[in-house]
């Protein structure tokens, strides 16, 4: 299995790309991000969660690229997984987009908007829902991308759509919570933009998820710290190729074959 080319001098595209040239200072923060450079993007899902919520908060912060896939011994020394996102803090390291966007709420508790909820309840059912993308949300988008047998993807299909009709049940719209965006509506929003990669590859239709989540996933797609971290659609899909092959030896693709939690 080739490694995604990381000879090619990179050149990030569209509106991420304007984001990255205003965040290039050094900061408390480096955020390292997952790059591509075959696909002339910032590609990763997981990060692009951590970068919406640097961008939504305003929290200063340097970004850096870098090709996780390539496990070069300088990112290794950072990560040693060699996994983006990575988060630099005044020099020690922390990983996990789920557990980076809790701590951005931590670190930067002055820093609006509160992507967490101040009410204990509601701060429990973002976390709940949470809880549901990474168990059941995620594992049938990746299941879907990568089954092969045309009976198997309309299988899959079918348990992501199940997957999302729970989490609509529960979007109150425009947002998860109503009119405050939150941690919910961050971590779901990188599946959103990428959800036209099942749709030509395997049939989804958003329409099909339901009532609302059409609405839902529009609401994402057009907030500004979404549009800002998104590189141009055509660049993502020589990487999700691999997935849709099943190619891809990304430890998401080897979890996803294994039956494991992939994000
Ligand atoms: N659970 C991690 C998170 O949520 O941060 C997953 C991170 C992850 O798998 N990132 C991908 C990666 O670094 C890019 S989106 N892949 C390289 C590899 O699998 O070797």
């Amino acid at each position: 299995m080739s490694v995604p080319d990381a000879q090619i001098h990179p050149h990030a595209t569209g509106p991420a790309a304007l984001t990255a040239a205003k965040h290039q200072d050094p900061r408390d923060i480096i955020f390292w991000t997952g790059w591509v450079p075959l696909c002339l993007s910032h590609f990763c899902p997981a990060s692009q969660r951590v970068w919406i919520a640097l961008e939504e908060k305003g929290i200063p912060y340097q970004y850096k690229e870098v090709n996780p896939y390539k496990k070069e011994d300088a990112f290794l020394r950072i990560n040693p997984k060699g996994l983006t996102p990575t988060v630099q803090y005044r020099g020690k390291q922390l990983v996990e987009s789920l557990i980076l966007l809790e701590f951005l709420e931590d670190a930067y508790p002055t820093y609006t908007p509160h992507l967490l909820p101040a009410d204990p309840f509601e701060r429990a059912q973002v976390r709940l829902a949470l809880d549901h993308l990474s168990k059941q949300v995620l594992p049938a988008f990746f299941k879907t991308v990568q089954a092969q047998d045309k009976d198997k993807q309309k299988e899959e299909l079918q348990e992501y759509y199940v997957a999302l009709r729970k989490l609509v049940k529960e979007v109150k719209g425009p947002y998860f919570l109503g009119e405050e965006f939150s941690l919910v509506d961050v971590a779901m929003a990188p599946w959103v933009v990428r959800d036209y990669i099942i749709e030509t590859h395997r049939g989804y239709k958003r329409e099909e998820v339901g009532s609302g989540w059409k609405e839902y996933a529009e609401a994402l797609e057009k907030r500004d710290s979404v549009v800002r971290t998104c590189s141009d659609k055509e660049h993502y899909e020589p990487i999700y190729g691999r997935y849709l092959r099943d190619e891809s030896q990304s430890e998401t693709a080897k979890a996803t074959r294994a039956g494991r939690a992939v994000i």
